[in-house]
């Protein structure tokens, strides 16, 4: 015997009806596109975003960018902590990664892709693929099914990939200058998350762009790839 429903009982079934006027139609948006641009550091992500963004803005189209981990207050909170020097399991590292895309991806990916703006992400599902699961040594498998889990809540339009020569990233990074968790991990691990996201790409059959050249080249060679998801007019 069930314990009694603080609720109450349910109320009867009120009979279905025709409204008695015809109901308006809802305004309707074409819903965003959310594409997703991979890679280790350095490949030219943050960038080539940024000229996407600008390419689609001269086209007409409204777009957001967003970046990953971080987002929104609450994600942002996290990557402090991620991007630190705590020391975490990688089964933590996979879940926490996960638990700030999924913040990401519900208070501010789907509401924005919802009234028709389009969401270019720096970084994304596969970068906890190649980080947390080839780079440091979390169960892939277990990996790739807690980030399909996650991305499942919107999943993306399109994901692509940025391929460059850890060698040369390294020295556009140094070039820059900056210093986090991950950008102080050796060589070895730097090639291990470039070979992973080679190999998911080809896996998964995700679009490669060779990252190597101008930055001008490389948006011309995303452009090929994410203009064509325009809705034609
Ligand atoms: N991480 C993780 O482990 N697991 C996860 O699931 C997620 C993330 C989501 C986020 O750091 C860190 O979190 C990241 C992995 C980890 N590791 N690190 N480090 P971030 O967001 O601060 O860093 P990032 O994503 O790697 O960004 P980055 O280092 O800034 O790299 P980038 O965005 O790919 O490159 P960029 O900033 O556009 O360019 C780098 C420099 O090169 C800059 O000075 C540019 O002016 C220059 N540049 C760009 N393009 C060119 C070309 N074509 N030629 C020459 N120079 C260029």
């Amino acid at each position: 015997m069930n314990p009694p429903d603080p609720d109450g009982p349910a109320p009867p079934p009120r009979p279905y009806a025709m409204p008695a006027s015809p109901v308006s139609p809802v305004p309707t948006v074409a819903p965003g596109r959310y594409v997703i641009v991979e890679g280790g550091e350095g490949v030219g992500k943050s960038t080539q975003v940024a000229a996407l963004a600008k390419r689609l803005e001269a086209a007409g189209v409204t777009c957001a960018v967003v970046r990953e981990p971080g987002g929104d207050p609450f994600a942002e909170a996290g990557r402090e902590l991620l991007l630190g020097d705590l020391d975490r399991t990688p089964a933590a590292e996979v879940l926490a990664f996960n638990a700030l895309r999924a913040q990401l991806l519900e208070s501010v990916v789907a509401p924005l892709l919802a009234v028709g703006t389009w969401v270019l992400a720096d970084r994304g599902r596969l970068s906890t693929i190649a980080y947390q699961g080839y780079g440091a040594g979390a169960d892939l498998g277990w990996t790739r099914r807690v980030c399909d889990l996650t991305i499942s809540l919107c999943p993306p339009n399109l994901e692509v990939v940025l391929d460059l020569d850890p060698v040369v990233a390294a020295e556009r990074r140094t070039a820059r200058g900056s210093d986090d968790r991950f950008e102080r991990m050796d060589l070895g691990f730097h090639q291990r998350v470039a070979h992973a996201y080679r190999h998911e790409a080809e896996r998964a059959g995700i679009t490669v762009v060779d990252a190597d050249g101008t930055p001008d080249e490389i948006t011309d060679r995303l452009w090929a790839v994410v203009g064509p998801l325009r809705p034609s007019p």
